[in-house]
């Protein structure tokens, strides 16, 4: 057996349902990332314009790679939904996969070691510098969408990625056994008619300052007014894209692969809002945007789904909590929810004279304006 086959059958015993290779070169369609940051549509991703160089080059994460072997792991399940209301994305109910990819990259990088097939290696799932979906389509990991994101025909938008570059001179091979290079939206515009925010510009461009994902993800700061009731039940990520897609409805239930994180178990939006340990998250997704940023997108997420324990919580985050970032988001979310609550109204006005960050002041000023007055700010 030649050194690819060995390499994409280890990837296969270790776990991962898709394997391909692909040079390790910077992929042909690497423009379209150039015009993607030239339109300013990474939003406060300031590392992926800072890191361009690296991350359009391979070769400069590890200067003798010569491979990728592209890896993919599918994460199918049904909705999740919060107690009480309230979504998150479903890549994110179980354990994290940069743990459970990661973990899975350094066996296979240990193994391909350990029979002599590559000396240097660097792994990479999501948080490195490399265009991952790129890099995944030419090794026949699946196709581009609307959407822009890489589709399987069995597993629809439903898997991982994770990369090897690899010091070894692999055949670039397509995934053995994926009909992926087959796949296409053909005439399909669901994606692109579903998205609450109108993120996806035009097929296959998705601006992360209009994406819910990027907003209750990876965003530290008050998410725009406009977007605020677009966003929904989202307490964290986002799955309208995903869901839509015809190609995802026969993927199978692997809800078992990365169970279900315990501080989810019972979990609602108002625990979400008021839960002050940060051990709760280890281990989860939902530790990236730290407790302010999950307080954000629980406050946000219970204006848009109300309840009278959820104005409760959010009346007393405006007042108590630690962060500007959530006191003015509870103060939307009241507002929003809540304006004919003659208490919720006291307040408000209480809560923007008492405030003292000049920003979280200006949005309570203007959530004020907009949902207590009817007056629209431009
Ligand atoms: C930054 C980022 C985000 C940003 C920006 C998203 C975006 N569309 O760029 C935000 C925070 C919004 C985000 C959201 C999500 N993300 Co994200 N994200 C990334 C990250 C770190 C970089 C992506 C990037 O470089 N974007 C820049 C654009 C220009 O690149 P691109 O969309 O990947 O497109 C490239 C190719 O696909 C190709 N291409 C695109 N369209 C077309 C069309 C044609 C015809 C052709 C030829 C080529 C082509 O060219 C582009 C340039 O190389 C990657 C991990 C990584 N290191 O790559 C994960 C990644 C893309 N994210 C992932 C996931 C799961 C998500 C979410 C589904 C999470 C969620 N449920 O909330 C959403 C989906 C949003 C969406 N529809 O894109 C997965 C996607 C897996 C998959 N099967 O596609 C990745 C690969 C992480 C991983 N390791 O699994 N993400």
């Amino acid at each position: 057996m030649d050194a690819t086959a060995r390499t994409l059958e280890l990837a296969r015993e270790i776990g991962f349902d898709l394997a391909g290779v692909a040079p390790c070169a910077p992929p042909p369609d690497a423009e379209r990332f150039d015009h993607w940051l030239a339109a300013g549509r990474h939003a406060g991703l300031e590392y992926l314009a800072d890191e361009r160089e690296r991350i359009v080059d391979p070769r400069k994460l590890l200067p003798s790679g010569r491979s990728i072997v592209m890896v993919g792991l599918a994460h199918s399940r049904p909705a999740f939904e919060l107690a009480g209301g309230g979504r998150v994305a479903r890549y994110a109910v179980g354990r994290d996969y940069h743990n459970v990819v990661g973990e899975r990259l350094l066996k296979l990088a240990n193994a391909l070691q350990r029979e002599g097939l590559i000396r240097d290696r660097r792994r990479v799932v999501d948080a490195g510098p490399l265009l991952e979906r790129s890099h995944a389509a030419r090794a026949g990991l699946g196709f581009p969408s609307k959407a822009a994101n890489l589709l399987h025909p069995r597993f629809g938008p439903w898997f991982f990625l994770g990369a090897l570059v690899v010091d070894a001179e692999l055949e670039p091979a397509r995934d053995p056994g994926s009909e992926a290079g087959a796949g296409t939206c053909g005439s399909c515009r669901a994606c692109l008619d579903a998205c609450p925010t109108g993120a996806i510009r035009e097929p296959g461009v998705v601006d992360a300052g209009l994406c819910i994902s990027y907003h209750t993800i990876e965003s530290p700061s008050a998410m725009p007014h406009a977007l605020r009731s677009k966003t929904g039940p989202w307490a964290f990520g986002c799955d309208v894209c995903s869901e839509v897609c015809p190609w995802g409805r026969a993927s199978p239930d692997l809800s078992e692969r990365f169970g279900l994180h315990r501080a989810l178990a019972d979990a609602g939006l108002v625990e979400l809002l008021t839960s002050n340990d940060p051990a709760l998250w280890n281990g989860s997704p939902l530790q990236r945007p730290k407790r302010a940023g999950l307080a954000r997108n629980a406050a946000i997420a219970l204006g848009n789904v109300p309840s009278e324990r959820g104005r409760d919580a959010l009346l007393h985050a405006l007042s108590f909590d630690p962060s500007a970032v959530v006191r003015e988001a509870s103060a939307w979310s009241l507002a929003h929810a809540h304006h004919a609550d003659r208490g919720v109204r006291d307040a408000l006005d209480a809560a923007q004279a008492r405030e003292s960050d000049p920003t979280a002041r200006a949005g309570i000023e203007r959530t004020r304006a907009e949902e207590l007055d009817g007056r629209p700010v431009p």
